[in-house]
């Protein structure tokens, strides 16, 4: 996108201050100096000794060895974007906010989504939650938004957070696996720490490989508050619904696109920006008066609990645009510092424990990794209103405060900064009554680990089951350990005894009737194995349909990637008809050839070859569109990774076309058999591939899938 296309917002501009363009400019020190040699140290004779006198060779050495600050102890992996966030409806009735009042504002965002595990430089498709950080640089200041994608988290309290990722985490003496949770010391804590189920199935599910950043849902998880100009409180949840639908690919391709593409979804959402086919989602608000805080029977502070779409509807309220890529992978994804602390008037915190400790870690944790206490001065932290305080000092200090006063109250500096009212924006904690016993103790309402998880299988469609089977299949087929499989299979059952079963099967072993350990044997945590047996399930809710994605958008393929398998020879008729249908849907089509540069079409016309196929992998794309063409399809045959890709697209349920003499291809593939399946379309209109593309998987070919050996 060129430079005068970016959309602009007040971030962006605020940003530009700090923007250094080195374009048609001469090569300095970091003090101005003209430099006219960097690629030579001063030495005493051509061929001797280095001088420590060259401060040149020093400046430029020393900055390199420092590059590197130290990755987040969790999400380390994340791609980051500008944005807008637009309210479509406004609440005064629940809240002051001016960014859920003001319908005319055009809020920045910087968004950054990750995966938790991993390091930074890990593969993007690893089984995982996904963050979904938003920063909202609102006119009364930031607000923070720090969730995930899947809508509830792993444990109740903070404290048991280090114990979590450290289970998780590759094995502290060996360091391995990167970026996986298939292990022992994860499965050995999740099997003991029942609270983890919930959120375990989740990410044993679909939702744990997603198609896009741009196709996930984000749930800001703890129950917030919302603070009206009176005063009055909702219990609120806050939801983000993506325009695209909510999509997945397969593990058989998550594994195989680490490889093919480890930087699959960064990738992704740099070209959708770039090309100005924005992401964007709707935002959502689930809201509970305060009145009926102990209708539900599971506990609003509790993190690892949903509220269910279909007992407190989603009500929409806005939109968030994506819409400009960062200038600075590092100054702005790696330095943007997320704070759930970071909220406004009319928004406020509950006493879910997980959020109480929160509201220490993410401070926290900016001071080891930004540095110091000022990372709120770094260009893409700092809020687009002014700000005035008597913090003073400190590492990397950037701003030189005047005046002879750093202390409230003052006369010297005639009272300023000075306060303001609540009435003219000044923040105002939510009054809360409390009237308690100071204890160590964890609510008896958080107890019902079980009636969650098994709401949500039983809420899944038999595709999205069986992948769930499968998951659960694979990862604890990892482990080494027996007996850390059959309290896993124990558990499972208390879920649902048919899919115990399955994974059972898959593992070769028995689902026991009984463990023999208690759930946690841990010395002294009788309190503990008491509150984690599996209480009978409640069962408030047979089924929610909106956690499945089979009930997700499919209208749209915008942005989704077609591979064209061309050869010289291609009928150019048969590619023209299709890529003006599919372009016009906003679809991508790339061509695929068996070399690079040019391929001529049997009209006689160059095209561009996107990707030769030595340099790709089917499992980059949504659907394969094979154009007719005699010469063109015989040169195909002879390739055998054109064979691989169009049997790895089918057995992957992705929507196939071909034209003509493309079909013959077909029978050379594991297609052959199954040319009635109803996403397999040969010699029909482009509307049909379009719909198709748009259901993003035939799933009915789930079985036969299975069954082809690539
Ligand atoms: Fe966290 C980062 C999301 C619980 C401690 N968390 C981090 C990020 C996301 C979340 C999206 C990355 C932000 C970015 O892109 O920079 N975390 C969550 C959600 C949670 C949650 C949705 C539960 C609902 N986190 C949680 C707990 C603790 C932390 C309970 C500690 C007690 N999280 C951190 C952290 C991180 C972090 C160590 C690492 C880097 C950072 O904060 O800035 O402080």
């Amino acid at each position: 996108m060129s430079e005068k296309n970016k959309p602009e917002n007040q971030k962006i501009t605020d940003l530009k201050m700090h923007h250094k363009d080195g374009d048609g400019k001469i090569l300095t020190t970091n003090q101005g100096l003209k430099v006219n040699d960097t690629n030579n140290s001063l030495k005493s004779g051509e061929r001797g000794a280095t001088l420590l006198e060259d401060f040149l060779l020093r400046e430029k050495i020393t900055s390199f060895d420092h590059e590197r600050i130290p990755e987040r102890i969790v999400h380390a992996r994340g791609s980051g974007a500008h944005g807008v966030f637009e309210l479509t409806a406004s609440i005064p009735q629940f809240s002051k906010a001016g960014i859920f009042n003001d319908l005319k504002r055009k809020t920045p965002v910087f968004v950054r989504f990750s995966t938790v595990a991993g390091s930074k430089g890990s593969a993007d498709l690893a089984r995982d939650v996904r963050g979904f950080a938003v920063k909202f640089y609102t006119e009364e200041g930031t607000w923070d938004l720090v969730g995930n994608n899947m809508p509830i988290f792993f444990i109740q309290d903070a404290m048991k957070f280090p114990d979590i990722i450290h289970a998780v985490k590759p094995e502290p003496n060996r360091e391995i696996p990167q970026a996986a949770a298939a292990h022992d010391t994860f499965y050995d804590f999740i099997s003991r720490s029942t609270e983890t189920l919930h959120n375990h199935i989740w990410a044993m599910s679909d939702r744990a490989i997603p198609r896009s950043f741009r196709m996930m849902e984000g749930f800001g998880i703890h129950t917030f508050r919302l603070i009206n100009e009176e005063g009055e409180a909702h219990f609120v949840k806050f939801h983000w619904k993506p325009i695209l639908g909510v999509h997945s690919v397969t593990w058989d391709e998550a594994v195989k696109i680490n490889g093919a593409d480890p930087d699959f979804h960064r990738r992704d959402l740099w070209d959708a920006i770039e090309s100005g086919q924005f992401p964007q989602w709707e935002f959502g608000v689930q809201i509970v008066p305060q009145a009926d805080e102990f209708k539900f029977e599971f506990d609003l502070l509790d993190p690892t609990k949903l509220i269910p779409e279909e007992m407190v509807p989603v009500q929409i309220i806005g939109k968030m645009t994506l819409n400009r890529n960062p200038e600075n992978f590092f100054a702005e994804t790696e330095q943007v510092a997320f704070l759930p602390g970071h909220i406004v008037p009319g928004i406020d915190f509950t006493n879910d424990p997980l959020l109480q400790g929160r509201l220490f870690s993410y401070r926290d944790t900016q001071l080891s990794r930004l540095g110091g206490p000022n990372f709120n001065q770094i260009p893409i932290n700092r809020p687009i209103v002014e700000t005035h305080n008597n913090q003073r000092d400190g590492m990397m200090q950037t701003e030189i405060p005047k005046g002879q006063t750093a202390y409230f109250p003052n006369s010297l500096g005639g009272g300023c900064p000075h306060l303001s009212k609540i009435s003219e924006g000044a923040f105002h904690s939510y009054e809360e009554k409390i009237d308690a016993k100071k204890i160590r103790e964890r609510s008896e309402s958080f107890n019902d680990h079980f009636s969650q998880p098994a709401l949500f299988y039983r809420s899944l469609a038999k595709w999205e089951q069986q992948h769930v089977a499968e998951a659960y299949t694979f990862e604890l087929g990892k482990c080494e350990h027996e007996y850390i499989k059959e309290r896993m299979l124990w558990l499972i059952a208390q879920i649902d005894t048919d899919l115990a079963a399955e994974v059972a099967a898959g593992l070769g072993l028995k689902i026991p009737d009984a463990i023999e350990q208690p759930v946690n044997q841990a010395i002294g945590a009788d309190a503990e194995v008491e509150r984690q047996q599996p209480p009978a399930q409640k069962n408030y809710l047979n089924q929610s349909p909106k956690l499945s994605q089979a009930n997700t958008k499919f209208d749209s393929i915008a942005t989704r990637q077609i591979a064209v398998l061309v050869a010289d020879g291609f009928s150019m008729q048969h590619y023209k008809r299709m890529a003006d249908a599919l372009e016009k849907e906003g679809a991508v089509l790339k061509l695929i050839a068996p070399h690079g540069g040019v391929v001529i079409c049997d009209e006689n016309m160059e095209y561009a070859v996107d990707a030769s196929i030595t340099t790709t992998e089917s499992v980059l794309f949504d659907a394969v569109f094979i154009p007719g063409g005699k010469k063109a399809i015989d040169k195909i045959k002879q390739e055998a990774k054109f064979l691989k890709f169009i049997n790895e697209a089918f057995k992957h349920c992705k929507a196939i076309a071909v034209n003509e003499e493309g079909g013959s291809i077909l029978d050379e593939t594991y297609v052959a058999k199954h040319k009635d399946d109803k996403a397999v379309l040969i010699n029909q209109n482009p509307i049909e591939f379009i719909k198709a593309i748009a259901k993003h998987r035939n799933w009915d070919r789930i079985e036969v899938a299975k069954n082809i050996p690539v």
